[in-house]
């Protein structure tokens, strides 16, 4: 394998731990806090995690008291989409296993949940460990979307377990597998087995995130990543003078990304889909946001701007979820029949038939390959994939027609010529920054401890991140409390409750606060590439999103 310059001085990056976690492994010991609860759906949690509800918060202390576990057997399992770091977590809970017992084994389940129930793996060794130390990528074991969710499954995945005597289970992965990770802890509790399953929680779209948790990790990198390709666009823009930017930003339902690129890059425009939710912004109004800043920007002589739209927009616009709910729920109920047609165009005119006039009439105003890309596949969780509807192009068709119609009524003289991009696979395997690889790190160390005492049912917590690596907090938070019914393939059924954009929130409110001029004026800043060695305000510099919700300025 030829290794770039880059890689090889990755490898030797240390990542900071925080300090109780640093020193010697025998004396960290885990300290209840208080019995949990969800925010909502309680009585219905309770009955579905009858032995994994209610459990108190763990944090981990120094204490004088010294043992060993003895060596453990522990599975880990990459799931979901890729977020940079996800190696350093896996490189974490190996150093930590081996640290505390050298006759530690980790075996690495391979593309996802799908690993476990089928016993494919791989042991996962020091000289494996050693290739993958900070690279980005899941590429190490591979990962998968498979939803965990029957009988016949955990019996796999107990029968697995057996077959090689794990005493653990690390999922890493977003709101999706982590959810998986609870039920997979529920049932092995259910059957009296002493397998504990932990969640580490991973996703670029950073709505992985709640009063215990801070952030997902992943995150850091891809905003970063993708700032800088932003600022590299707007400096384009800037010099040519003639193109309008429409960049589509991965996200899932959630603006974080969005709104952090924003932060980071200033760009004329940037919708945030809780907004347009909050204030049931029409199609056309959502255009409209762009259309004011192109005119406003052409009347004083500039052509070209930026606009940053959260891949999950389509779905805030209220008109439009609720078209989507009913797809999902139509589509769910007649998977067999959709299964059988092959090309998109017949998949799309099969489903137009099954919607009543109104929801018909709002599906026939897409252009055809939006349709198509409506009725795509849902995702295994139920999830719409909207990382593959092209709403930026749908966004630029409308501002287009719209401008054309101002044109002719006198009330615009500008020139619009736009550019549509999206990026999203561009940010998940880059690697890790700083951040992101220490916080990585010390998940999968912290995960290591979680399993050692026994605390199925828990995600990794490292707290106080704004704070430098050494003063961070480690535990363990029961997932159960983060939890909410959701309708998903038409069932109610227990979900990780997802972080939205808080329109009270700090990040919000600073592009609130800066939008206006932003969106007639050119003030772009250009964050360049992520740095890994040099000034630590350069290096170790966090997202804006976790800085001003810590109360701190950016
Ligand atoms: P996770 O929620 O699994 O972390 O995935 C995040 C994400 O990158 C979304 O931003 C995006 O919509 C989706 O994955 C794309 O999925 P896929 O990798 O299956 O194309």
């Amino acid at each position: 394998m030829v290794i770039s310059p880059l890689q090889k001085f990755r490898y030797s990056y240390q990542p900071k731990l925080p300090a109780v976690l640093a020193g010697n492994i025998d004396s960290i010991t885990p300290q209840k806090g208080n019995a949990t609860s969800a925010k909502s759906d309680e009585r219905e949690l309770k009955a579905l995690f009858p032995n994994t509800y209610g459990l108190p918060t763990i944090s981990f202390v120094r204490s004088d008291k010294t043992g060993r576990p003895g060596p453990l057997n522990i599975g880990v399992i990459l799931s979901g989409g890729q977020a940079p770091g996800g190696h350093n977590v896996i490189c974490g809970l190996y150093d930590a296993m081996t640290k505390a017992d050298p006759a530690s084994i980790l075996y690495g389940f391979l593309g996802g949940p799908s690993g476990l129930t089928d016993d494919k793996y791989t042991v996962l060794d020091g000289e494996t460990i050693d290739r993958y130390r900070n690279t980005g990528g899941f590429d190490i074991i591979g990962s998968g979307r498979t939803k965990l969710e029957t009988e016949e499954q955990f019996e796999k995945a107990r029968a697995v377990c057996h077959a090689h005597n794990i005493n653990g289970i690390v999922i890493i992965g977003g709101d999706d597998s982590n959810t998986n990770a609870a039920v997979l802890a529920e049932y092995f509790a259910s059957k009296g087995e002493k397998i504990t399953v932990v969640g580490c929680p991973k996703t670029i779209d950073g709505d992985l995130k709640n009063e215990q948790i801070e952030a997902s990790f992943g995150f850091d990198t891809a905003t970063k990543v993708f700032a800088e390709l932003i600022g590299n666009i707007e400096r384009d823009a800037n010099s040519a003078k003639k193109y309008w930017h429409f960049i589509r930003l991965m996200g899932r339902s959630a603006s974080h990304i969005a709104l952090e690129c924003a932060l980071q890059t200033q760009p004329n425009v940037c919708l945030i889909g809780e907004e347009v939710s909050a204030k049931k912004m029409g199609l056309a109004e959502v255009a409209e946001v762009i259309v004011d800043s192109v005119v406003r920007r052409a009347e004083k002589g500039m052509n070209f701007g930026v606009a940053l739209i959260p891949e999950g927009i389509i779905e805030f616009i209220p008109e439009v979820g609720e078209l989507i709910d009913v797809l999902n729920d139509l589509m769910a109920a007649k998977a067999d029949e959709l299964a059988a047609i092959d090309d998109p165009a017949g998949k799309a005119a099969y489903v137009r038939g099954l919607l009543d006039e109104k929801k018909g009439q709002l599906f026939d105003t897409f252009p055809e390959s939006i349709r198509q890309q409506l009725v795509m596949d849902r995702d295994p969780h139920g999830n719409v994939q909207v990382s593959l509807i092209e709403t930026e192009k749908l966004l630029a068709q409308l501002v287009k027609k719209r401008l054309a119609a101002l044109k002719k009524e006198g009330k615009y003289n500008g020139k619009f010529s736009s550019l549509c991009h999206f990026f999203g696979y561009e940010g998940r395997c880059s690697f890790p920054s700083n951040f992101d690889a220490d916080y990585c790190y010390s998940l999968g160390y912290n995960a290591y401890l979680l399993v050692c005492g026994g605390f199925s049912g828990y995600l990794s917590s490292v707290t106080a991140l704004s704070r430098p690596a050494s003063e961070w907090k480690a535990g363990g938070v029961p997932i159960t409390m983060m939890m909410n019914l959701e309708n998903r393939k038409g069932h109610l059924k227990p979900v990780i409750r997802k972080a939205l954009v808080d329109l009270d929130g700090a990040p919000f409110k600073a592009l609130a606060a800066n939008r206006e001029k932003w969106a007639v004026e050119t003030c772009y800043t250009f964050p360049g590439a992520i740095q890994y060695a040099g000034p630590s305000e350069v290096c170790d510099r966090t997202t804006a999103t976790l800085a001003l919700e810590h109360g701190e300025t950016f």
